[in-house]
């Protein structure tokens, strides 16, 4: 392949909702680009987008693939996406380094919840949307109501270029309303006829017509001053418009397509190549500095890796941007996140599985090399350069899971596994977690981590077991309580001896230090001599106060006392759960001459701070999330009454294009396979995303439960 410049280069990421025909639409495009010379499709399993074992026991996408095709005089790099949730790690990578979105949309239904979560991470990525209405010869197809939905969703920025005179069996072509012509398609291979536009179709094709010409207008003054002058304006005139809508996000241009049937697909290419934006127009790579690189081969050589994946009989590889500069087989670089030494052995343009050798690659076009000793996903390589750009932020987990391997002493070599599926896709996270004693693992829904299973079974032979994981709940008080503990030991040898009176209180941020207390008729006067504020590891914090007068207990003691108080912080009195927000004064006690030592000490704060803790109204706090559904409207008192029963809290409703979002307050414990649910009770048409926000003290009834279950626990032990 010739090396294609940063002009003659188009990157673009297809995305859409699951099933809406991408995988279909890149095989199309392939096709047209005479990368294959037949199309395979999805059902018959031989596309050569989907062309891992498990996309094709699916039949739907579940990795991003890199394609690129030669067309128009152009490079055109695409990247396949999937549609569904579960695998948005790889649209959101892809979007880091495509220049423009094409958003497929199923004509039989419109846009869909997966459209909207996509198009929203089209807009957090300010990419320009071009908009495919695909499957517009199944028999489903509705144009009119997708063009309505697109409408509701997008306003006046959905511009319609192409429009279907009959759907369904009858889909052999389209009126496009820049070229003024009507298309006619005679077979299942692209091979289109242009005609004039029938005479029926005049009014209608000239509304969509005035319609784009005042939109293409819209973005930018001459255009418009031309626009009121003549009325009109030239074909090229609109592209110059359009084109400048496309890259301010403010037009998202309509057209249609069967992808099944290749119809459609060289004007969407052609569209592509002559009028979306090229790599070095608009989008700026950001280092973490805050330096802005332009995409400009002449600036010393720089790429981003945004994906990872290992291959049988290959390894890993590693597709990049060229983000600056030019890259050639064999040079040296830096990987800037590590200051480790790379060498670009060689370097591919690929088409799923196929690679084609290039030996060099300029500014803005999309690339693999093999064989990268300690490069990630996220990394910066350079020659000539320290630039590190901002690593691309993945979506917090929504569902988590407990793991082990089904055989024991595979544990290690699957947690091995999981650290590196972790690094091929960061949105699957392993943590091995001390204070529940399991190995959580989490990902974006629970086909996301069914397929990890279906992968360690089938390509490392190590079954796992996945199971409820623990709820890391928190302990505190309500109230304040005195203990006084006295530890003694005097049979045999040395003897043991240390006695501690403490106070324990809530912690508020902010409220002053306790000087008097009146408790059960008695008064406490406190002479601080100490104060450490501990923020502890699992958040809140402990202070410990010395107030000891009169010496009754040696400075060199305090330590001892705090170790002991800190045991029992770190395992519950309650349910061995970390404890948090407690104030502790230790203001009195008794010490022996020969007998006492740390050992006692620390055992005597440990037993005060329990006892005292018991006392003192303890409560167990929940992990609190905010949790944001996106429902359509049908769903919604259905989704509304399942959340209740989730303990959860409303906190507001809003409408969006069409659908809903729910905004509630939902304890981690009532979320577990919450996907999984959503999903069944919606039919799969339903989203959310959830962020831890607090702790919050459980209701009584499920503090007496987790109480039972603990007790229960400890007598199993
Ligand atoms: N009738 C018709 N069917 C289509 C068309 N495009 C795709 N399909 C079918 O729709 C189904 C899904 O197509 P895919 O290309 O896998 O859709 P996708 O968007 O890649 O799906 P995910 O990767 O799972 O998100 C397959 O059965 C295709 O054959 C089309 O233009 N017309
Ligand atoms: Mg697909």
């Amino acid at each position: 392949m010739k090396t294609y410049t940063t002009n003659q280069i188009k990157n673009i990421v297809l995305l859409g909702s699951a099933g809406s025909g991408k995988t279909t639409l890149a095989e199309a495009m392939m096709f047209e680009g005479k990368v294959i010379d037949r199309r395979g499709n999805v059902d018959a399993k031989n596309t050569i987008s989907d062309y891992t074992e498990v996309e094709q026991l699916y039949k739907r996408s579940i990795y991003s693939t890199p394609l690129y095709t030669e067309y128009n005089a152009h490079k055109l790099n695409i990247i396949d996406t999937p549609g569904a949730d579960d695998f948005v790690n790889g649209v959101i990578s892809a979007m880091k380094v495509a220049d423009t979105c094409v958003l497929s949309i199923n004509a039989q239904s419109g846009v869909e919840i997966g459209t909207r979560t996509l198009s929203r991470w089209a807009e957090r990525n300010q990419k320009p949307v071009i908009i495919a209405v695909n499957q517009l010869d199944h028999e489903k197809a509705n144009w009119e109501a997708t063009v309505e939905s697109l409408k509701q969703s997008f306003g006046n920025r959905s511009v319609v270029i192409q429009y279907p005179l009959s759907v369904g069996n009858g889909f052999n072509g389209f009126v496009d309303v820049l070229k003024m012509k009507y298309y006619t398609f005679s077979d299942d291979n692209g091979t289109r006829t242009e005609n004039d536009i029938p005479a029926a179709e005049a009014e209608r094709a000239a509304e969509y017509h005035n319609a784009l010409v005042e939109s293409a207008a819209e973005h930018d003054e001459s255009l418009m001053e031309i626009f009121f002058d003549k009325g009109e304006l030239s074909e090229d005139e609109i592209l110059k418009g359009l084109s400048l809508g496309i890259k301010t996000r403010s037009a998202f241009p309509v057209f249609c397509l069967s992808a099944k049937k290749d119809i459609g697909t060289k004007r969407l290419m052609d569209f592509i190549t002559n009028v979306a934006p090229y790599p070095n127009n608009g989008n700026v790579f950001v280092t973490e500095t805050g330096e802005e690189v332009p995409c400009d081969a002449n600036g010393p050589a720089s790429i981003f890796v945004y994906k990872t994946s290992v291959e049988q009989h290959i390894g890993e590889l590693s597709y990049f941007r060229v983000v600056s500069g030019v890259i050639k087989e064999g040079m040296d670089m830096l990987n800037a996140n590590n200051d480790t030494k790379e060498r670009l052995s060689s370097l591919f343009a690929t088409a799923g599985k196929k690679r084609e050798k290039v030996t060099e690659m300029v500014a803005g076009d999309l690339g693999c090399t093999v064989k990268l000793k300690n490069t990630k996903t996220n990394h910066t390589l350079n020659a000539g350069s320290d630039w590190k750009f901002v690593p691309i932020k993945f979506p917090d987990p929504k569902f988590r899971t407990a793991v082990k391997a089904k055989n024991e002493s595979e544990d290690e070599k699957l947690s091995e596994l999981l650290h590196r599926a972790h690094q091929e896709d960061p949105t699957l996270i392993v943590e091995y977690s001390k204070e529940l004693k399991q190995t959580i693992l989490s990902g974006q829904g629970e086909h996301h981590i069914n397929i990890l299973k279906w992968e360690l079974l089938n390509n490392h032979k190590i079954d796992i077991d996945l199971f409820a994981p623990k709820i890391p709940y928190r302990e505190t008080i309500t109230k304040t309580a005195l203990a006084d503990y006295r530890h003694k030991k005097q049979s045999g040898g040395a003897g043991q001896f240390g006695e501690v009176h403490i106070v324990i209180e809530p912690h508020i941020e902010g409220a002053p230090d306790t000087a008097l207390l009146k408790f059960e008729g008695k008064e406490f006067k406190f002479s601080l001599r100490g104060k450490e504020e501990i923020n502890l590891d699992w958040g809140g914090k402990l202070i410990y106060y010395n107030s000891i007068v009169g010496g009754s207990i040696d400075a060199r003691f305090m330590p001892a006392i705090l170790k002991g108080i800190m045991e029992k912080m770190e395992e519950g009195p309650l349910t061995g759960s970390y404890a948090r927000d407690i104030r502790v004064i230790v203001y009195d006690g008794k010490m022996h001459p020969v007998d006492s030592n740390e050992l006692s000490f620390r055992l005597a704060g440990r037993n005060a701070f329990k006892d005292a803790f018991k006392k003192a109204g303890p409560k167990i706090m929940e992990p609190i999330y905010n949790v944001n559904i996106y429902v359509p409207s049908e769903y919604m008192g259905d989704v509304m009454s399942d959340m209740q029963n989730r303990r959860a809290i409303i906190e507001g409703m809003e409408s969006d294009g069409g659908f809903e979002v729910i905004k509630a307050r939902v304890p981690l414990a009532e979320m577990y396979k919450y996907s999984t649910s959503l999903s069944s009770l919606t039919s799969g048409s339903a989203t959310f995303t959830m962020k831890f926000a607090d702790y919050q003290q459980v209701p009584a009834d499920v503090q007496e439960k987790l109480l039972k279950a603990y007790e229960a626990e400890e007598k199993d032990e």
